[in-house]
C-alpha cells in the first residue's frame, strides 16, 4: 500500500570543509536534490532541504597540518566557501548548518550516550599504530609505508593512491608515521563499536524486500553488503578533533565523523525549527529522502538506519537515491591531482553562468552510470540548446509582441488544430510557425499566435523554475509576471489578453571556442603544477670520480636553424654556432618542441662525444640537454643569461 506522507525531509550529503566543492559534487548530489525540492515547493508540498559542512574527521586535520594553521581556521575558511558556492548556484537550502555548532555537538553527543546507556555498543580492546614519539595513536592516513601490491612508496594507510588498492595500516611495508616520521608501534586501545552483524536481521529485509523501488545501483551495494555479513562498525576514534566521547574513561577519544556526520542532518533541522524539529525527525507521515553520492551508499543505507533504530524514536529513510560519479574530459576528478572545476572558481571565470551549469549537470547526470563532463559538450548544450532552442523561441515571442503589439499581450482568437496540438504537447510549438511571414498576409491570425507563444513561454518559466531557476526568473520579468505555480502549468491563460510584458533580454548568450578553450588549458596547466609539486625525484646514482666528470665537455650553443628530420617523427635537426666551425645536431625532442620555437635559443650540448650516425646518412655532433619533467615531457636546457657560443659548462 502506499504510505501518505504529509511532508517531505531533504537531506544533501554533508561536504568536508576541507576543501571547495566541484562540479562533481553539483552533479551528483546537490542539483538533483535542488530540482526535487524546488518541484515539491511549487506544488505547495511542505519540505525542507537541509544541508551544512561536516568539519570533523582526519582529512581537516590533515590539511590544517599541511597549512599550519588550526583545524578550527581551516573549516571557518571552508564553510564559508562552501555555503557561499552553493548559494550563488541557486541551491535552496533551508538550512546550512556546521558539526562545528554548539547545538551540534550536544546532540550528537546526547545521541552516543542514549545509545551506550541502551547497551547499543559493545566495547572491543584491538591494536592500532601509536607514535611514542608525538604520544598519537594514528589515523590511517597518518600512516605512509611501502605499497605491499605494487611496492609503491609512500602509499597511505587505507589507500594505496599509485594502484588503488584499499589496505589497512598493518599491511603497508616499512610504515611511517607523518606526524613525526618516526617507526609507529602497535598498542592496545578500546573503542565503541555499534553491532551492525546484529542489525543486519531487520536491515536487510528491510532494504532488500520493503524498498525494492531503491535504485539499482544502490541495492546493489547493499546486497553486496549483506551478503559479505555485516560487521560491527568502531564509532569511536583516537583523536583530538572532533566531539568527545561522553562518557567516563574516555580521554583522547572522538566520536567518529561518519558517526557525528549523520546527526549533521538532525541537528541542523534543530537550528532551522527549534520548535518542530521533531515532526519532521520522528513522525511517520514524514518522508525522509537522503541524496548522496554513491561512496556514501553504506553510511545512509545501513549505518546511519542503525543508529537511528537503535535511538528508536526516529523515522528511517523512505529512499536513498544515490548517484554514480561524474568525471571531467574523460578522467576521474581528483582534487589531488588537480583535475576538478570548482565551483568557486567557475562563479568567477564564468560569471552570470550558474543555469548554464546547471542544465549541463542535468541533461548529463550520472543517475545509471559515470558521466562524462566536457568543455566541449559544455559549449555545445549552451550554443545549441539554451541559446538556439530555449532563449531563441523565448526571445522572438517577446520581441515580437514588442514590435507588433507594443509590449500587450494580443487577445487569442479561434484556434485551430496546430495551436490544440501547441497546447497539448510544447514540442510542437514550432509547427504553428513564422508569424514574421503570416504578419504579411494574415495578421489576425498573428495575434494567435503570439497569444499562444507567450502563454507557452509563461509555461516554460515554471515547468523550468526547477532546472534553471535563475533563466526563470528573468523570464518571469520579462513577462512582468509573478508566482505563476506548479498547478497553473498547462494554462492557456497565464498572459490575460492587454496585460503588458516588460523589456525583452537575451536569456542566454553563445559562448565562445577561446572560453572553454581556456578552461581546458587550465585543468591541464592545474594537473602538471599538482604533479611536479609532487614529484619524488628519482634515487641519486653511485658516485662517480671527480676526474670521470672532468671528461664531460659541456658547452652552450646558439640555434641557428631547427628542423623535423622526413620520416622520423621524433628528431629535429640543429645547426648550432658552437664558436668554431658550427656543428649538426640531431636531438629526439621533435614530439615537445616546434623547431621554430627553438631557433635562436641557447642551449646546452655535449661535445665530445663520438659523432652518431642515424638512418639516410644523417650526422649528429653532440648531444643536446634536457630536463625530463615528471610527466615525460622534455626541456631544453639554456642558459639563464645569453653568453657567447661556444662557452663551456662547468
Ligand atoms: N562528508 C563524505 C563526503 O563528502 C561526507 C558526507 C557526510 S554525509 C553525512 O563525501
Ligand atoms: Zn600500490
Amino acid at each position: 500500500m502506499e504510505k501518505k506522507f504529509n511532508r517531505t525531509l531533504v537531506t544533501a550529503a554533508l561536504p568536508y570543509a576541507n576543501g571547495g566543492v566541484h562540479i562533481g559534487h553539483l552533479a551528483g548530489v546537490y542539483v538533483p536534490a535542488d530540482i526535487y525540492v524546488r518541484y515539491l515547493r511549487l506544488k505547495g508540498e511542505d519540505v525542507l532541504y537541509i544541508c551544512g559542512s561536516d568539519e570533523h574527521g582526519v582529512p581537516v586535520t590533515i590539511r590544517a597540518r599541511k597549512e599550519g594553521c588550526t583545524p578550527q581556521e581551516v573549516v571557518d575558511r571552508y564553510n564559508r566557501i562552501i555555503k557561499d558556492s552553493f548559494e550563488e548556484f541557486g541551491i535552496s537550502f533551508d538550512v546550512f548548518g556546521r558539526t562545528t555548532s554548539e547545538t551540534h555537538r550536544k546532540t550528537a553527543s546526547d545521541f552516543f550516550r542514549k545509545l551506550y546507556d541502551k547497551g547499543e555498543f559493545v566495547e572491543q580492546e584491538s591494536e592500532q599504530y601509536y607514535d611514542e614519539e608525538a604520544k598519537t595513536f594514528l589515523a590511517d592516513r597518518y600512516i605512509t609505508g611501502e605499497c605491499p601490491h605494487c611496492h609503491a612508496e609512500g602509499a597511505y594507510g587505507d589507500q594505496c593512491e599509485k594502484c588503488g588498492t584499499a589496505l589497512s595500516p598493518e599491511e603497508l611495508i616499512n610504515p611511517k608515521s607523518t606526524v613525526s616520521g618516526s617507526v609507529p608501534v602497535m598498542k592496545k586501545t578500546k573503542h565503541w563499536y555499534l553491532p551492525l552483524d546484529k542489525h543486519q536481521q531487520w536491515l536487510e529485509p528491510w532494504i532488500t524486500k520493503d524498498h525494492t523501488e531503491w535504485r539499482s545501483n544502490v541495492m546493489g551495494q547493499c546486497k553486496s553488503w549483506f551478503d559479505m555479513g555485516l560487521k560491527p562498525r568502531a564509532v569511536s576514534r583516537d583523536l583530538d578533533w572532533g566531539i568527545p566521547v561522553p562518557v567516563e574513561g574516555a580521554d583522547g577519544k572522538v566520536l567518529y565523523v561518519w558517526f557525528d556526520a549523520p546527526i549533521g542532518y538532525i541537528s541542523n533541522t534543530k537550528d532551522l525549527r527549534p520548535d518542530d524539529w521533531e515532526l519532521w525527525w520522528k513522525s511517520p507521515d514524514t518522508r525522509l529522502v537522503h541524496f548522496i553520492g554513491k561512496d556514501n551508499i553504506v553510511f545512509h543505507c545501513i549505518v546511519f538506519p542503525a543508529m537511528l533504530k537503535a535511538e528508536g524514536s526516529y523515522i528511517l529513510p523512505d529512499n536513498v537515491p544515490a548517484n554514480e560519479f561524474l568525471n571531467l574530459e574523460d578522467d576521474k576528478i581528483s582534487t589531488s591531482r588537480g583535475w576538478a572545476v570548482w565551483l568557486h572558481e567557475y562563479l568567477k571565470e564564468l560569471p552570470g553562468k550558474q543555469d548554464v551549469l546547471r542544465y549541463v549537470l542535468t541533461a548529463n547526470a550520472p543517475e545509471t552510470k559515470d558521466n562524462n563532463f566536457t568543455w566541449k559538450d559544455f559549449q555545445a548544450r549552451n550554443n545549441n540548446e539554451l541559446v538556439a532552442v530555449y532563449g531563441n523561441f523565448v526571445n522572438r515571442a517577446l520581441q515580437l509582441t514588442k514590435k507588433y503589439y507594443d509590449g500587450i499581450v494580443p487577445a487569442c482568437g479561434e484556434l485551430n488544430d496546430t495551436d490544440r496540438a501547441t497546447i497539448d504537447e510544447f514540442k510542437n510549438v514550432k509547427a504553428d510557425a513564422e508569424p514574421w511571414k503570416v504578419i504579411k498576409t494574415d495578421p489576425e491570425r498573428v495575434k494567435t499566435i503570439i497569444n499562444l507563444s507567450l502563454q507557452l513561454v509563461a509555461n516554460l518559466a515554471i515547468a523550468f523554475e526547477p532546472f534553471l531557476p535563475f533563466s526563470s526568473a528573468k523570464l518571469k520579468e520579462m513577462l512582468a509576471v509573478e508566482g505563476l505555480s506548479w498547478a497553473s502549468l498547462g494554462a492557456t491563460d497565464l498572459l490575460p489578453a492587454g496585460h503588458k510584458i516588460g523589456e525583452p533580454a537575451l536569456l542566454f548568450e553563445k559562448i565562445e571556442d577561446s572560453v572553454v578553450e581556456a578552461q581546458v588549458a587550465k585543468l591541464q596547466q592545474c594537473k602538471k603544477e599538482m604533479a611536479e609539486a609532487a614529484y619524488k625525484a628519482e634515487p641519486v646514482k653511485s658516485d662517480i670520480a671527480f676526474s670521470d666528470f672532468e671528461k664531460l665537455d659541456i658547452r652552450v650553443g646558439t640555434v641557428l636553424s631547427c628542423e623535423r628530420v622526413p620520416k622520423m617523427k621524433k628528431l629535429l635537426k640543429f645547426e648550432i654556432a658552437d664558436g668554431l666551425e658550427n656543428r649538426t645536431i640531431v636531438s629526439g625532442i621533435a614530439m615537445h618542441y616546434e623547431p621554430e620555437a627553438l631557433v635562436g635559443k641557447q642551449v646546452c650540448f655535449i661535445a665530445n662525444l663520438p659523432p652518431r650516425e642515424f638512418k639516410g646518412g644523417l650526422v649528429s655532433q653532440g648531444m643536446i640537454l634536457s630536463a625530463v619533467n615528471c610527466d615525460g615531457t622534455l626541456s631544453v636546457i639554456t642558459p639563464e643569461r645569453k653568453v657567447a657560443a661556444g662557452s663551456s659548462v662547468c
